[in-house]
């Protein structure tokens, strides 16, 4: 059965998976971006005077100026699980819901870190470079020697659902684990995992021999890996982040892998997407993706039949399950 809700208009800002824009168009008064081309903010201001629920995603900055200018809007339903991309506070202040997409990524991010890891740790990608580069003259008993991953000592930054995604992981392909956390997780689950909590981050980064981040970028977490703090790890220290590019200063990364200070770097996600820092190309084994972790049909169409939900629920007056708060402190 099908509700009817044409009253209520929908502004989707990319192009979603078919079948989400077709089940929203069921019920709703969608306006598409059939193209997929990311507005301006110009335009995008201009869209969103008549709108009652926005549909964003992380390419698009949703701020106060925008928020405003949405003079009917009532809920931003984000296609992502980060709502670092929207202001939280001018949204909950003018009685505007938020809802984001949990859950449906968990598995397709903590697999590209797996992905990263391992193809630094074993140097892929130089030995894929010798063969393309037809460098390669047969096996050699020192040839492209890399790292192996058992025994070493994974450092998680944010132990929730894809922190532990990535502890179960690397804990079954024989790591130790070790997390940082604004909560210490119940004993039961630290066993579980084989996991073992640090208060102090700067003692747990002295220690480790991989770093993981999966903490989510707010104010509090902008350069969370200063250049002080990223000094504090080891030399052969490889840094993995598919979370958000400004929790770490990337200039200072680059610099420390462009110099062999540190063993090699797996970034999904960059300070100023889609740019990035110069030197990280010109470093050694260092992999670089195009905010691709959670880019599966799965993830997408999962992403989708949330925020489909969420909107559901909105329309029908019911409790939104993937509600998002934040007040100012
Ligand atoms: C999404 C992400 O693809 O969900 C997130 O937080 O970082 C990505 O994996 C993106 O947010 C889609 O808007």
């Amino acid at each position: 059965m099908t509700d009817n809700f044409k009253n209520i208009k929908v502004l989707i800002t990319r192009k979603l998976p078919e079948k989400i824009e077709k089940k929203l168009e069921e019920n709703f008064s969608v306006v598409l971006n059939k193209n997929d081309k990311k507005y301006s903010y110009k335009d995008l201001k201009k869209k969103i005077e008549n709108i009652d629920i926005l549909i964003p995603c992380i390419s698009d900055t949703i701020d106060a100026s925008i928020i405003k200018a949405g003079k009917k809007l009532k809920l931003i339903s984000n296609f992502g699980n980060g709502v670092d991309n929207l202001d939280l506070i001018t949204a909950n202040e003018r009685k505007i819901k938020v809802t984001n997409t949990p859950d449906v990524l968990t598995d397709d991010t903590a697999d590209v870190v797996l992905t990263m890891l391992l193809m630094i740790c074993r140097k892929i990608l130089v030995a894929r470079e010798r063969i393309i580069k037809g460098e390669w003259n047969g096996w050699g008993p020192s040839e492209t020697l890399g790292e192996r991953i058992l025994g070493k000592k994974l450092g998680i930054i944010g132990m929730g659902r894809i922190g532990l995604a990535v502890a179960k992981r690397l804990n079954i392909l024989g790591m130790e684990i070790n997390y940082h956390n604004r909560k210490k997780l119940n004993h039961k689950i630290e066993k579980m995992y084989g996991a073992n909590y640090w208060k102090d981050l700067d003692k747990m980064l002295a220690y480790i021999d991989v770093l993981s981040i999966h903490c989510p970028y707010t104010p509090e977490t902008f350069h969370l890996l200063s250049k002080r703090r990223l000094r504090l790890l080891k030399k052969n220290c490889v840094v993995i982040n598919t979370s958000r590019g400004e929790i770490i200063d990337e200039e200072s990364l680059a610099d420390l892998l462009f110099r062999n200070k540190l063993g090699g770097a797996g970034l999904d996600v960059f300070e100023h997407e889609p740019q990035i820092t110069q030197k990280l190309f010109e470093s050694e084994n260092v992999v670089l993706l195009p905010h691709i972790s959670s880019a599966t049909s799965q993830s997408r169409e999962a992403m989708g039949e949330r925020v489909l939900k969420n909107i559901q629920f909105f329309a029908k007056g019911k409790a939104l399950p993937d509600l998002v708060v934040r007040k100012r402190d």
